[in-house]
């Protein structure tokens, strides 16, 4: 395979997807992973016309399925020059002592140590080979901390602080690491947040024109299509509306 491989974690919607899509278009082919299986099918069926693509439904939260999801991996797909980790979502919105310990759960398991178990099956072979580049997915939660954000904050810290540290520990392996921390992204992290509750995640984005999954794409593509001495460390990406976490103009209805 002369085209590149990238492995997608995340790919069945929002910033994943849409990653997806750009970068079949643009020479890669595709490991896309998430949990829904029916969605992984067609985006694989859409997909296939245009690249190569390996898709591998697992949960990252559970270390064995990760481990054997990737070592099922055919041996043509195990040189994975690209890993975008970018599963991940908020549970819940709510003040600390409010807080409910299965969403606190979810948002460690799966934001932080789901992002460390799938880069502690690929990293070794991109050290062994001395190339690659991993893109983490922060977010610009990671970076401020807002009301009710709480432990959603504390597990996008958790990946800056991991992708700093992959960064220095990856620097003699000549391996890229980029952190990306996008704002306001309209997708279905809202109506995961708000546990389905689409009223409350629309107002999220009232009277905002927020970034869209494609922006981001459009930012990741940026950054893997850079020359080999080339690395775009630390990116935060917000709409042209939000100055900080807290600080968006909103049009009046
Ligand atoms: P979406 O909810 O649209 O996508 C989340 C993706 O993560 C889905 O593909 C989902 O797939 C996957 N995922 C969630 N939980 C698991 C799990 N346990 N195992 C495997 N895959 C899982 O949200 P976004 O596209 O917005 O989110 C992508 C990343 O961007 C996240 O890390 C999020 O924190 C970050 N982010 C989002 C922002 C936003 O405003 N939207 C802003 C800043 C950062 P499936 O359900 O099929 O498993
Ligand atoms: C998603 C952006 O501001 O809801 O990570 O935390 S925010």
């Amino acid at each position: 395979m002369d085209k590149r491989i990238a492995f997608i974690t995340g790919a069945t919607s929002g910033i994943g997807l849409a990653t997806a899509h750009l970068l079949a278009a643009n020479n890669f082919n595709l490991i896309l992973c998430g949990r829904r299986a029916d969605r992984l099918e067609s985006i694989k069926k859409e997909l296939s016309s245009t690249t190569k693509v390996i898709t591998l439904n697992f949960d990252v939260r559970n270390k064995q399925e990760v481990i054997s999801a990737i070592a099922s991996l055919p041996v043509e797909w195990k040189k994975i020059d690209v890993l975008i980790n970018n599963a991940g979502n908020a549970h819940g919105l709510s003040p600390i002592q409010q807080g409910d310990a299965a969403d606190w759960d979810a948002m460690m398991d799966i934001n932080v140590k789901g992002l460390l178990y799938v880069s502690k099956e690929i990293v070794p072979g991109m050290v062994e080979r001395k190339s690659g580049h991993i893109i983490n997915i922060g977010s610009i939660a990671g970076k401020e901390v807002y009301a009710n954000g709480n432990v959603y904050c504390a597990s996008k810290y958790a990946v800056d602080a991991i992708t700093q540290g992959m960064r220095i520990d990856l620097n003699p392996y000549g391996i890229k690491v980029t952190g990306i921390h996008p704002g306001m992204v309209e997708t279905e992290f809202s109506l995961v947040r708000f546990k389905g509750d689409a009223e409350r995640a629309k107002n999220v984005y009232k009277g905002v024109n927020p970034l869209k999954p494609e922006d981001i794409a459009d930012i990741i593509l940026f950054t893997v299509t850079r020359p080999a001495h080339v690395v775009l460390a630390d990116m935060i990406v917000f709409p042209t509306a939000q100055a900080s976490a807290t600080t968006v103009k909103r049009d009046p209805a």
